[in-house]
């Protein structure tokens, strides 16, 4: 009896074994097969926001660990809940909040030309986190200036400081930074990723300028006037030595697609597509895939801190810009937009 087991088992095992042995051949068989595998994100209301209509309560859900709703008191209160409030001039609690949201004031910052960059909200995350979700809403007026940069950003600094650290232009240490987010791209006015990190490419004037992670077609784009909810997932390396850290945008709830094929999710694997210098292209009909994200090569570096920010270079003197902010919410799992509050009645 055992010896036929061992005989049916057998062919199989050998399958399995060159299954393994085909695999072991690229990393990139490896990574198709896992990205093949993975669970799809979740996309509109399949997330916390669901079951906390209006946001109310969500601060009280134990997969959120920060909220900011901009809805008591006035922007020098920010000091209490965030560790770094730059322009605080600039900001104001304005009657304005996204539709279905249970408070209906919200953070605007004003910048006009000429007189500094925006302002600044920064704070440190519970650390222990590996996989970090954020998502806020924003809206820009009509006539306001181009985004230099833009946040909310996710990232980690080791060591973490209450304040943000720089290094534009330059490639990170792997023990020590790693940044992204989800920017308004330049005078195009559409969303892409803008990433550092240890396995950035160089771009073609020999920097490392931030990564956009939707070149070379179609990207989201930014609505001005109206409300827009924008979640963004980073996902760490784990261990350190691989690169199978991920991030993900959702604008409005949906993950953007080319030609059927999810691009704004990266990871080992996936989406397919190719570098070209510094910028990565999505491409369904690429031979080649992405590698996945080595964020970290240390312990040591955690996603660690949530930057809300308005950086604002090439506005005219004397140019107003407006910029409004609100329902923040920072968990270890798919958010999803605003819940409508239901109607009295309904
Ligand atoms: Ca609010």
């Amino acid at each position: 009896m055992k010896s036929a087991l061992t005989r049916r088992l057998h062919p199989i095992v050998t399958i399995l074994t060159l299954a393994f042995a085909l695999t072991a051949v690229g990393n990139s068989v490896a990574q198709v097969a896992d990205a093949q595998t993975r669970q799809p994100l979740p996309e509109g209301a399949q997330g916390l926001a669901a079951r906390y209509p209006g946001d109310a309560g969500i601060e009280k859900d134990p997969h959120v660990f920060f909220v900011e709703r901009f809805d008591a008191g006035t922007p020098k209160d920010l000091k209490s809940r965030w560790e770094t409030v730059v322009d605080v001039d600039g900001m104001a609690f304005v009657e304005d909040a996204p539709a279905g949201a249970a408070d209906r004031q919200s953070l605007k910052i004003r910048h006009v030309g000429g007189q500094g960059t925006g302002s600044q909200l920064y704070r440190r995350l519970p650390p222990g986190h590996n996989q970090v979700f954020a998502r806020f809403y924003v809206k820009f007026d009509a006539e306001c200036a181009p985004i230099h940069h833009f946040g909310t950003h996710l990232g980690g600094f080791n060591p973490s400081t209450p304040w943000p650290q720089g290094g534009a232009g330059i490639r990170p240490d792997g023990a020590k930074r790693f940044t992204t987010g989800v920017e308004p791209f330049g005078e195009d006015w559409s969303w892409d990723f803008y990433s550092y990190w240890q396995g950035m490419r160089m771009h073609g004037d020999g920097n490392y300028w931030g990564t956009p992670f939707l070149a070379g077609g179609s990207r989201p784009p930014v609505k001005k006037d109206e409300w827009i909810c924008v979640e963004m997932m980073v996902r760490i390396n784990d261990p350190v030595s691989e690169t199978n850290g991920e991030q993900a945008f959702w604008i409005d709830g949906k993950l953007w697609r080319r030609d059927g094929q999810v691009v704004s999710h990266a990871g080992p694997g996936f989406p397919r597509g190719h570098w070209a210098g510094g910028w990565w292209n999505p491409d369904a009909q690429a031979s080649t895939a992405f590698e996945g994200i080595q964020w970290r090569s240390s312990d040591a570096l955690t996603i660690n801190y949530l930057w809300t920010y308005v950086y604002i270079t090439k506005a005219k003197p004397g140019h107003v810009s407006e910029v409004w902010f609100d329902n923040i919410v920072v968990a270890d799992q798919y958010i999803g937009p605003l819940a409508a509050v239901p109607s009295e009645g309904s």
